[in-house]
């Protein structure tokens, strides 16, 4: 009997160490939380110094943002201190957090912070300490209700960060009026480029049902300032504008409000047809304005604080203003004037490119600079970061910095839609800083695309920054944990522009898993070389697009025989027995024009190029002399084989962290790193045997040679099924 009992024992342990995974029903941390994950602090000192600041709270004011402010520190605080907090009306001991405006609190009225106030804005907040009745306080202040929100999740951060809050004194405000979400999603819940499930918009069963993930939601993005979505794609279906879907969306609207967030709606031009039944959509035509306008009037009858519209106008397809012989601005003014009474803005999308055009990246600069000065004032262009789509490593557009007379904002992607979907790890907080920090040399040196954006360059009306963020039904919102870190990263450079990409996935990592050093150090070196790893195994040196048609997953560097030549990869890469890459300078497509001098100088000359960005402008011998030494065929296949080696290196590190993190996120980013790896092999093995038939060079000795022959490689193309292909 004694035996079986120890023997059944036996069998349950062992049961346990060999399957350690999950089971149904137990409470595990699917990533849900994100970083408002609010893990206690063990530090016995931090933690009595939390407790001493924040033993009572005392919230002034009675809108619905103060009620979710409660309601936030009601989630928060009892995690983080393990402590119930108590409200009360009044400053009655030491160790009160006292949150209020001016207009809501008499005692911070007196306390005299208007000079600071007048600084930051209807959004900005201040973190202080105060003597108030004689008790030593901390207070969160701000003009409005919304930035006492922003204040209570920036001293969250500190919290959950570990920062000593002793001697806190800080002052926040957003540099750019727009910091928004676009997510591509369809109104059949596919998710146009969406790798994380269905569409969190549940159409069918709003809106009657408000799924309280609509919520988190909201409080995910409020917590790193977020202040806009866009809600559908935009290859937009016209029936968002009908009444129907209205209906559902002053839902989303009422539940976003007191979380600052206003909702936008990509619209497709042909509406006044499709759902107006008139017999044109002519920006031009009186019944065409008419019907715009009177549709404006019954949104914001509906939603009276509605954002305005984002148009994706002839571009891919969509209809917009030329089939009437109309222009861009002609095309975004009508819109325009019928938001501007109610005071809403139109996003016009400048990712346009024609088959017309030698190349590809001076389509958008030659359609819109001649436009300058004609769009309306409530009008901003929407500009993707680089000239052609989101590669993992482009120059920056040549339209931020030539826009002077037109409000320009930027539009960065978090999906990974170039970056190996929800499979790979690929922070993209640092390509992101990248764009940011670009000298568009405008107004001289120093006029960097953060500044531009923000309206520091030209005297721009409107600012804003974009993040296409196609999160989806999965539990953890993206699929792969780590792209929660760009959609955080995207928030808080929205906010400040000026962040660097480290100290944010420092915060990320921290607010996220754990503030534990040794999983701080190495795996926030993982995320910093994540984007640079990306890029070598499938684009380094400047090339760029090699990839499959359609999917945009997997390598097809061959890609040659399509309808257009600028889907093709060859179009790209220009690979020959010569050398490799497009000639952009002078002597070739001369989109280098576009830029600023001494920009322009630079990239024109090969000397003077970076190498990151090499072969995007020039097409070179496979025998140039690099920087290293190498030669051009040398360095390229030495960096498709350091991209592979690096995530090798993230592996090991990620591998040394177990036992640091809970089981379940562990053991799911182990096997994606594993896909990443095999992925990196395929993209690098098909890249250097595809160019090794132009440069016709050995791949040298040292490097482990391909296990397969390039017509290997080219039927993978065919024959493995990606799964999340684009949803039309
Ligand atoms: C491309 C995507 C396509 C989008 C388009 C856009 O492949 O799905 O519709 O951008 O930004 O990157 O409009």
């Amino acid at each position: 009997m004694k035996v079986s009992v120890l023997t059944f024992l036996l069998l349950v342990l062992t049961s346990i160490s060999i399957h350690p995974t999950v089971t149904f029903g137990q409470n595990i941390d699917d990533g849900y939380r994100a970083w408002l994950n609010y893990e206690k602090v063990e530090n016995q000192e931090l933690l009595n110094d939390y407790r001493n600041v924040l033993s009572s709270v005392v919230l002034k004011g009675n809108s619905p943002t103060m009620a979710v402010i409660k309601e936030e520190l009601n989630i928060a605080l009892p995690d983080l201190l393990g402590l119930e907090i108590s409200f009360s009306d009044q400053v009655q001991n030491n160790g009160t957090l006292l949150i209020g405006t001016p207009e809501s609190s008499s005692q911070i009225s007196s306390l005299n912070f208007d000079e600071k106030l007048a600084q930051i804005g209807d959004e900005g907040y201040l973190i202080e300490h105060a003597d108030l009745d004689g008790y030593r306080s901390l207070v969160i202040t701000a003009n409005t209700d919304i930035g006492l929100l922003y204040g209570v999740f920036g001293l969250l951060k500190q919290i959950q960060t570990h920062q000593n809050i002793s001697e806190i004194s800080i002052q926040s405000a957003p540099k750019v009026e727009y910091r928004m979400v676009n997510h591509w999603d369809n109104l059949s819940r596919l998710v146009e480029r969406g790798y994380a499930g269905l569409s969190i918009w549940d159409w069918g069963t709003l809106p009657e049902y408000k799924h309280p993930r609509y919520t988190d939601y909201a409080r995910l993005n409020a917590s790193i300032g977020i202040n806009a979505t866009a809600v559908n794609n935009v290859n937009a279906d016209p029936r968002m504008l009908s009444d129907q879907f209205l209906e559902k969306l002053v839902v989303l609207a009422d539940i976003f409000r007191p979380y600052g967030i206003k909702v936008f709606i990509s619209i497709n031009y042909q509406a006044p047809i499709s759902v107006g039944g008139l017999d044109t959509a002519d920006p031009l035509d009186p019944n065409v304005r008419n019907w715009w306008a009177e549709k404006a009037d019954q949104i914001y009858d509906m939603i009276p604080d509605f954002g305005g519209f984002l148009v994706k106008a002839d571009s891919e397809g969509q209809p917009g203003p030329f089939a009437y012989d109309r222009n861009h601005a002609e095309g975004a003014n009508v819109l325009a004037e019928a938001l501007e009474p109610h005071g809403g803005v139109v996003i016009w999308r400048a990712f346009v490119y024609s088959p017309e055009q030698e190349d590809r990246f001076r389509e958008a600069y030659d359609e819109f600079v001649p436009l300058d000065g004609q769009f309306k004032d409530n009008v901003i262009l929407q500009v993707k970061n680089g000239p052609i789509d989101f590669q993992p490593r482009e120059p920056f557009s040549p339209l931020f910095g030539a826009m002077e007379e037109t409000n320009t904002m930027l539009e960065l992607q978090i999906t990974q839609e170039y970056f190996g979907f929800s499979y790979h790890l690929a922070y993209q907080g640092t390509l992101f800083e990248e764009a940011l920090d670009s000298d568009t040399f405008a107004n001289g040196e120093g006029s960097t695309v953060g500044k531009v954006v923000a309206g520091e360059v030209f005297d721009y009306e409107h600012t804003g920054m974009a993040g296409v963020l196609n999160i989806g039904t999965d539990r953890n919102w993206t699929g792969h944990p780590f792209v929660q870190s760009s959609w955080y990263a995207f928030g808080r450079l929205a906010w400040d522009y000026t962040l660097s990409a480290g100290e944010i996935a420092d915060e990320w990592l921290k607010m996220t898993f754990t503030n534990k050093p040794e999983f701080l150090d190495p795996i926030s070196e993982v995320m910093m070389i994540s984007r640079e790893a990306g890029v070598n195994y499938r684009s380094p040196l400047g090339l760029t697009h090699l990839y499959a048609q359609g999917h945009h997953y997997g390598p097809a560097p061959w890609t040659s025989d399509l309808p257009r030549p600028d889907w093709t990869a060859v179009y790209y890469h220009k690979a020959d027995v010569d050398g490799i890459g497009f000639d952009r300078t002078q002597s070739g497509s001369n989109a280098i024009e576009q830029y600023h001098e001494p920009v322009r100088k630079r990239f024109n000359k090969i000397e003077s190029t970076p190498e990151d960005y090499l072969l995007w402008f020039h097409h070179v011998d496979w025998n140039y002399e690099m920087n290293s030494g190498r030669t051009l065929w040398e360095e390229l296949v030495h960096k498709y084989y350091e991209g592979v080696e690096q995530v090798r290196w993230m592996q090991e590190q990620w591998n040394s962290i177990e036992g640091l993190i809970d089981e379940h996120r562990f053991e799911h980013v182990k096997a994606l790193l594993e896909i990443q790896e095999k992925d990196a092999v395929r993209w690098r093995d098909s890249c250097v045997l595809y160019f090794q038939t132009f440069s016709d060079m050995p791949i040298p000795d040292q490097y482990e040679k391909p296990e397969h022959d390039l017509e290997y490689y080219k039927s993978l193309e065919r024959s493995l099924y990606i799964p999340s292909p684009r949803y039309d």
